[in-house]
């Protein structure tokens, strides 16, 4: 097949997901096209089924906002048509699932019929989808989409709680690449970070506030007054400063590492003890899976798809939102008790191979060949 690929792309969990698909796609022999503003920040290697279409803003003194949808749609207008493409997939659906209805219109006008999907990720329904502000045309693009498909089963329910929504939402969830995420030995990296056989814990993320990387520092402080331990920030975002702050404020500097946006965080995950999200919103957790892949136990909160990816009791603990006390006491029992710990780590690992890339890459597949199916029937 001939797919484009529209996502935000960046290191948010939605870019992740799309290039990992197009990539993983692109090496099954299917033709992958990425249509964004920027090349996709997973998009680092040369494939010969792999291209990519810049898409141009064009700024103008009378613009205060730079008509980005405009220049999206009209550059998805010129590649299906000059590249032939099967089918459009876009990621987030604000704008895109919008964009790709304006563009389908376009085309149709010309007698071409482009089936598009739709992926919804999180925030885009959660957070953003909910406001009445974007509510009427995020509904109504979703419905127009072709296929729509949500990465838990926890948001194909939220998206029919918060959206008058009567189409079918199929559930592919996000997946891993075991070839690139697993455990390997880094012991020397290890001893640099935590020279005294300290615990490492890891949090990774956008520092937004709905990831509440606070409550991680405060769990942290709890869990090293019991167990020595080293923390590792990973990620950047609007919060960073206000957490440095707080670090320097309870005097855990020197226990608390920020490392910024990292490419290798398998690397960081491999001498990772627990991995730790607090977060207030979640869809999937992304994040927490990659841990696991890593057999990093996870200690988070229960909220959205968290509970389908980590398995209370089994490969970490899950915690009401701001319940600082039960993650700490999560993770100091876990800390302290080596048996139950490995065998975290051998469920983690187990529960990873769930959502393995290979599993997940032919449902999107079939998908796409029923989406085209159904379009071809249709019209
Ligand atoms: O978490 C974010 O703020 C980024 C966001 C995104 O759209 O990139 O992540 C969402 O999509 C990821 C990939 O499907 C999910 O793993 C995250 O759980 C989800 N984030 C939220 O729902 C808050």
């Amino acid at each position: 097949m001939k797919i484009g690929i529209v996502c935000y792309p960046t290191y948010g969990g939605s870019g992740v997901v799309a290039t990992e698909l197009g990539i993983g796609l692109a090496k099954k022999g299917h033709k992958i096209h990425f249509i964004t503003y920027k090349r996709p920040a997973r998009l680092t290697h040369f494939h010969e089924n792999v291209f990519f279409h810049e898409v141009s803003a064009e700024d103008y003194p009378l613009f205060e906002y730079i008509p980005y949808e405009t220049s999206l749609a009209s550059k998805l207008v010129d590649v299906i048509k000059f590249e032939n493409l099967d089918l459009l997939h876009v990621h987030y659906a604000i704008p895109h699932a919008a964009v790709a209805y304006m563009t389908k219109k376009i085309l149709l006008s010309e007698g071409r019929y482009v089936p598009v999907v739709t992926t919804l990720h999180g925030t885009d329904i959660t957070l953003v989808g909910n406001n009445k502000a974007f509510a009427p045309v995020v509904a109504f693009s979703i419905e127009k989409s072709d296929g729509v498909t949500a990465v838990s089963e926890s948001l194909k329910q939220q998206t029919y709680e918060y959206f008058n929504i009567k189409n079918d939402i199929r559930v592919i969830n996000n997946f891993i690449d075991f070839d690139r995420f697993r455990k390997s030995d880094k012991d020397h990296f290890k001893k640099a970070i935590a020279p005294q056989g300290e615990a490492i814990l890891v949090h990774t993320s956008n520092f937004r506030k709905v990831k509440r990387v606070e409550d991680v520092i405060y769990i942290f402080q709890k869990v090293n007054e019991h167990v020595p331990s080293k923390l590792l920030l990973i990620g950047d975002g609007p919060e960073r400063y206000n957490l440095e702050q707080l670090c320097r404020k309870l005097d855990l500097w020197s226990e608390i590492r920020f490392l910024g946006k990292q490419d290798a965080i398998e690397e960081l995950l491999a001498v990772a003890d627990l991995f730790i999200m607090p977060s207030e919103s979640e869809s999937f957790g992304l994040a927490a899976l990659e841990a696991m892949a890593c057999e990093v136990p996870v200690i988070s909160t229960d909220v959205g798809g968290l509970p389908e990816v980590n398995i209370h009791g089994k490969t970490g603990f899950l915690s009401k939102i701001g319940d600082v006390e039960d993650m700490a006491k999560n993770a100091i029992n876990l800390l302290t008790n080596k048996e139950m710990l490995s065998q975290f780590r051998i469920n983690a690992l187990e529960q990873a191979s769930r959502f393995d890339i290979k599993l997940i890459l032919p449902q999107y597949e079939a998908y796409y060949e029923e989406v085209l199916k159904a379009a071809t029937i249709s019209g």
